[in-house]
Parts: structure tokens; C-alpha cells; sequence
């Protein structure tokens, strides 16, 4: 009886310890629960951010995906401006970092591309983009390069959206999403790489507590908070189990 007792007790204590670890992943999420973003910063070279139709750079950070617009100077189209367009084998690239509003377990990204083959507004290079995490601004560790499916169509104008999902959660005050322009079908002008890159909605969503964290790229140090939480339970666990092995010694 006693022994059962003391293993009761172990019990409970190991439950408790996990309880209070994974506490701290204990928020109320779903899988596609929508992230505030705060604000939008560009930063690029050879590259002009033209927003169209009254719109701001703000206007990809709306919560509207202006999903019917069928011309590229309608208002929700935030056109990037490639000014390297002639020159071959030159991949240029910018990038746009979301500011969140608080620090946030991320899944993934869904970007609204506005696509008008005609006017040489295409989609990033090999249909890729670059993702980063950060939880200061400053250091920003690899999320991934993440590809999707899509073409810029002649003679079809459209918003098309890529669903990038991550494959695991990262906690990020800070997300940059980098674009490069790739080669384009075009001879005229000699434009050939992509002139423009066209968007008209970013959205960021909230990872479920379910998915697994993502391991850092080795080669980068490893990111914080993530780790420190899957730490905090092998820790208790760890913890736990020593306190279990003194309890049943001492009822031998
Ligand atoms: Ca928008």
C-alpha cells in the first residue's frame, strides 16, 4: 500500500511537471487563426516599390486580397520594380519584413501575387521565397526557401495566392519574406529578367500548438525561445524521474 502510494505520487508529480512545461505552450491557437501584422518594411536595391492606385506599401497588410482586380494600376496592387531588368544572370532581390504585434507561433504564409504577363509582371524566381524569423528585428535565423505552384500566364491578369506552409512553428515577433526576380520569356526591351513582381495581400498564420517546432539550420545558431520550451520539459522530465527513483529507494 505504501509502495502504491509513493508511485501515486510519482505519478502525479511527473503529470504535474509536464503540465507546467507544456503550460507554457498552453495558448488558445487553431490551425489558421489569422496574426496581426503591425507594419511593413522594404528594403532592397535596384528595386522601386510602386504602389498603384492610391495604394500605400500598407495596402499588403489590409486584410484585403482585392482578389477580383484584373489590371495592374487598380487600387490593392503594390507593384516592386526590378531596374536591372536587362541585365542577364543578375537575380535581384528585395525583401519585406512584417513587424507582428506580439511574439506569435507561426505555420506559415499565404502572399497574394498579382500576375499580368503582358505588362512583364511575373512571380519570383523558380517560384521561391526566402523565409527568416526573428523575435528582436535584428537577428533573423532561416525559416526556409519555400516554393509553390503558379505561372504568369499571357493574356491572363490575375491575383493568384501561395500558400507557403513552414512544416513547423516558429515563435516570431519578426518575419522576412526575400523575392528574387528570375529569368523572363521576354526578348523586348531586352528585358530579359522579370520587370515586376506584384502582390496584393501578405497574411501570416498562427502555427497549432500540435505542430512540431522547427530545428534551426546548423549551420546558424540556434534560435531562441522554441528550444527553450521543448528544454523547459525535458528539464522537468529529467527532474521528475529523479525525484521518482529517490521516492522508491526510500520505501524499499
Ligand atoms: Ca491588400
Amino acid at each position: 500500500m505504501k509502495k502504491f502510494i509513493s508511485l501515486s505520487t510519482c505519478a502525479l508529480l511527473l503529470l504535474s511537471c509536464f503540465a507546467m512545461a507544456s503550460g507554457l505552450l498552453a495558448r488558445p491557437v487553431s490551425a489558421a487563426a489569422p496574426v496581426t501584422i503591425q507594419s511593413i518594411e522594404f528594403s532592397g536595391t535596384d528595386v522601386d516599390v510602386l504602389p498603384q492606385g492610391g495604394s500605400t506599401l500598407n495596402s499588403l497588410i489590409d486584410g484585403n486580397k482585392a482578389s477580383n482586380v484584373t489590371s495592374f494600376g487598380s487600387e490593392g496592387v503594390v507593384l516592386f520594380m526590378n531596374k536591372k531588368a536587362t541585365s542577364a544572370g543578375v537575380y535581384t532581390e528585395f525583401s519585406l519584413t512584417l513587424k507582428l504585434a506580439e511574439e506569435t507561433s507561426i505555420g506559415g504564409a499565404v502572399i497574394s501575387f498579382y500576375k499580368e504577363y503582358n505588362s512583364m509582371i511575373g512571380l519570383p524566381k523558380d517560384n521561391t521565397v526566402k523565409v527568416e524569423y526573428s523575435t528582436d528585428g535584428t537577428a533573423f535565423f532561416p525559416v526556409g526557401d519555400h516554393t509553390f505552384t503558379g505561372e504568369a500566364l499571357k493574356d491572363t491578369n490575375e491575383v493568384q495566392d501561395a500558400d507557403i506552409t513552414f512544416g513547423g512553428v516558429v515563435n516570431a515577433s519578426f518575419i522576412r519574406l526575400t523575392f528574387a526576380y528570375g529569368d523572363s520569356p521576354f526578348t523586348t526591351d531586352n528585358k530579359v529578367i522579370w520587370e515586376f513582381i506584384g502582390m496584393t495581400e501578405i497574411s501570416l498564420t498562427e502555427g497549432a500548438i500540435t505542430s512540431e517546432p522547427l530545428t534551426s539550420d546548423t549551420s546558424q545558431t540556434p534560435s531562441t525561445g522554441t528550444g527553450s520550451i521543448w528544454v523547459s520539459i525535458v528539464a522537468a522530465t529529467i527532474a521528475a524521474a529523479g525525484i521518482a527513483v529517490s521516492v522508491i529507494r526510500r520505501n524499499k
